[in-house]
């Protein structure tokens, strides 16, 4: 950890470079700048040859975040590049590996044992390579960077699609793939496609039930799960001072559900006091003083509409308390619609779990709300009827709210509390439910997709604020509106009263930086066995052979909601996250297959049998016979997880063609070599069948902006030519070039 002096010196040094920068850029432009536009221009790699026309912005990113199941990839790969130690200062995060079973103590001496030597390759290569490392159990990613290392202005990387979560303190903070990471991490410019600003516009104050939470549900509402794709969600207005850092913090985090590059708060007063209570005084002081960098001009708010490539308007006074699902995060309705929506739906009533925590809501002011309303329930003896489990955010939340009372009043609804991990979030559950048996959960995480919490598709999970989650789960149904209803067991009723709670902690934190490993240099050995189950060195990908690409098979043609849940499932398979070959098995096992309505499964063309798509990808490869995969829209959203590019590509995928994509996956498989094309006319996709040989042509001429035709042999032998584009910038190309872009780094 930095001391404050170190900290208070790493970041004045950034908005010296900021204010340089900002300085030769605004001196071309002349214009009034949004605060997203501030702090992206600010880190440019060469302001001053920027001209504002360029479509990928080539930029410099203070700090790289990992978190264990994503670092792993990233370290296979970071070790291919040769280099002696990072550039940029990172950390890594030990928090999805841990299984959620009988509690905290006993998972995590679990994980401690079964997952020890990812947990030695982790520790023993940050040491080696000057990377921070966070134990187990220390907290998640995005809460323990919100509390020690995010501070307003400053521009970080995560190989986690939740990094906008430091969004809430005043950063631009964005999910990439592992290999975005490595190349950063080696010294070189982060590139990303130059996003669009929507400008969100917050009227006055929410009061009662609603939360932080439902600002963001509402807009997932307006936009759905591909509104914000390459777009920059910042938010303006007086209502933005009314919410709490932390609060903010929860609507950038879950900015990720909309498909957004990042989302981004201006530096408040809830901001400095947030830094200062984080013992973080010195970069409060330093944000006061470069102030004019971390809001937007005036200009700006005065006319918004100018200035931003779209405006949205929320007002806060009437904001409703909302809730997702099932199955998508962009399902969301008012709570009190809940109940007739789910006699129509027939969804089941009954609870049969609620959950609180996650990366997303376990704040301090999150964790208060909640124990305040379950307080009123344990005063009338009233306690959930279903399982009840707590995931703290991190060592620091967790000690404090034992201190202040509040996990008393946790306990006393009947929570489990789980070890602050990702765990149920990331189906690291290991519950006691029947496969196929159709139940309701509801929970205050950030996806909800099929299968994501426990794996198994019949299980709906919703989604709602920690408080409502309380509520709800006290009554042990969906269908309760404590709005309106009272809460009422075994002839007992009581009334609850809207939550309140104080927004940080009057004690402070009950600081701990036990979790902490601090690197000590190149002398460390990385302890990486041969023939490991769970690790493997990579071997590059071969470099394109200049050829256009002929008879490709189609291994999947995936209908409809394709996430990278769908094409590279967690839970089970998070053991495998350093294994390529071995992680390689769950290639698209969520993915449904258009030509017959079968998940997971498809016809190899050879033996004529139906086998999982895996296996029918190992048997194309053994062949020697290339294949690509066609999707839907926004085809890859979710996760920043590269396995699920690397995997098809290890399997032999040269394309990947689908109606739209989600941006880090798109960069996902650029950077690993294969070609991320999309229909011109998206109704073409109806027209692959599933005995069709491909050929993808003219890729001589591959360059930024061009069409080419895929040639499109059916199997009564008729032809047809569809015209397919790309995103690449003409780095891109050489890296497809190249077989990846780690190759190319070398
Ligand atoms: C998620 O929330 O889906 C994850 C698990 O945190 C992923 C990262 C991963 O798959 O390792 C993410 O959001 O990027
Ligand atoms: Fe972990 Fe869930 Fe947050 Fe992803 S969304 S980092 S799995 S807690």
């Amino acid at each position: 950890m930095l001391t404050p002096q170190e900290m208070k010196s790493f970041v004045e040094r950034i908005y010296q470079t900021s204010r340089s920068r900002l300085d030769q850029v605004r001196s071309r432009l002349r214009r009034p700048l949004t605060l997203s536009e501030k702090i992206l221009f600010a880190h440019l790699k060469e302001p001053a040859s920027f001209t504002g026309q360029e479509g990928f912005l080539s930029l410099c990113p203070d700090r790289v975040v990992m978190q264990d199941v994503t670092a792993q990839m990233a370290l296979l790969q970071f070790m291919l590049t040769g280099k002696k130690s990072t550039v940029v200062p990172a950390t890594i995060h030990c928090d999805h590996l841990i299984q959620a079973k009988e509690g905290l103590e006993k998972d995590m001496e679990r994980s401690l044992v079964t997952d020890r030597e990812v947990y030695e390759f982790l520790s023993t290569s940050a040491s080696h390579y000057d990377i921070g490392f966070w134990k187990p159990g220390a907290g998640i990613i995005h809460q323990v960077v919100l509390e020690n290392y995010a501070f307003p202005g400053g521009l970080i990387i995560g190989t986690d699609s939740h990094t906008p979560n430091a969004g809430g303190l005043g950063m631009i903070a964005v999910g990439v793939g592992g290999a975005d990471a490595v190349d950063v991490m080696a010294g070189l410019p982060w590139e990303v496609r130059r996003p669009s600003i929507t400008g969100v516009h917050l009227k006055g104050e929410m009061s009662g039930w609603t939360s932080a939470k439902d600002v963001i549900l509402k807009l997932l509402g307006l936009l759905t799960v591909k509104g914000g794709t390459n777009k920059v969600i910042e938010y303006f207005g007086e209502g933005s001072h009314s919410i709490s850092c932390t609060g903010k913090a929860t609507i950038t985090n879950m900015g990720a559900e909309l498909g957004a590059t990042c989302s981004v708060f201006p530096y408040d007063a809830r901001m400095k006091t947030y830094l200062s209570v984080t013992n973080r005084k010195e970069v409060a002081e330093l944000s006061e003083k470069y102030k004019d960098l971390l809001v937007p001009d005036s200009e700006v708010l005065e006319q918004p509409d100018k200035y931003y490539d779209e405006v949205i308007e929320i007002d806060l006074s009437q904001l409703e308390p909302h809730l997702s699902g099932p199955h998508s995060p962009d399902k969301v309705r008012p709570l009190k619609d809940v109940k007739e929506e789910a006699k129509k739906e027939g969804w089941p009533l009954e609870l049969s779990a609620a959950l609180i925590g996650s990366c997303t809501n376990s704040s301090y002011e999150d964790i208060g709300r909640a124990a305040h309303v379950a307080r009123q329930a344990a005063e009338a003896g009233f306690k959930m009827p279903q399982p009840f489990l707590v995931t703290p955010g991190s060592e620091q939340i967790k000690k404090t709210i034992e201190r202040d009372g509040y996990m008393e009043d946790l306990n006393a609804a009947g929570a489990l509390v789980l070890a602050n991990a990702c765990g149920p979030c990331i189906g690291q559950w290991r519950r006691n439910i029947k496969k196929g048996e159709v139940n309701t959960i509801l929970n205050s995480f950030n996806r909800n997709f099929k299968g994501r919490n426990d794996a198994n598709t019949n299980t709906l999970s919703f989604i709602g604020s920690p408080e409502v989650v309380m509520a709800l789960g006290l009554a042990g149904r969906l269908d309760f509106n404590p709005e309106t209803d009272e809460l009422e067991r075994e002839g007992k009723k009581i009334t609850l009263t809207p939550p309140v709670a104080e927004e940080l902690p009057s004690k402070g934190f009950s600081v701990d930086y036990e979790g902490y490993q601090k690197p000590k240099g190149a002398s460390v050995e990385i302890a990486l066995r041969e023939n490991s189950e769970r690790l493997q060195k990579l071997k590059p990908f071969a470099p394109w052979n200049g050829e256009d690409l002929q008879g490709l098979l189609v291994l999947c043609k995936a209908r409809g909601k394709c996430t990278t849940d769908h094409i590279s499932p967690a839970g089970y398979w998070l053991r495998y996250r350093g294994h390529l070959d071995k992680i390689s098995n769950n290639l698209l096992l969520g993915a449904v297959n258009d030509f017959t309505g079968e998940t997971g499964r498809g016809l190899n063309q050879f033996t004529h049998k139906v086998v999982g798509f895996a296996d029918l990808a190992r048997d194309y490869k053994a062949r020697g016979v290339d294949w690509l995969i066609v999707g839907d829209e926004n085809y890859g959203e979710g996760s920043s997880r590269e396995h699920a590019a690397m995997t098809p590509r290890y399997l032999g995928a040269r394309a990947i063609v689908v109606k739209s994509f989600a941006r880090i996956h798109e960069t996902n498989l650029k950077k690993q070599g294969v070609l991320p094309l999309t229909f011109v006319n998206p109704s073409d996709y109806s027209k692959i069948q599933e005995k069709d040989r491909i050929s993808i042509t003219d890729l001589k001429s591959l360059a930024p902006g061009s069409h080419h035709i895929m040639k499109v042999v059916h199997e009564e032998g008729s032809v047809e030519e569809i015209t397919v584009t790309h995103s690449f910038n003409s780095e891109q190309i050489e890296w497809f070039k190249a077989g990846s872009s780690l190759n190319r780094l070398k």
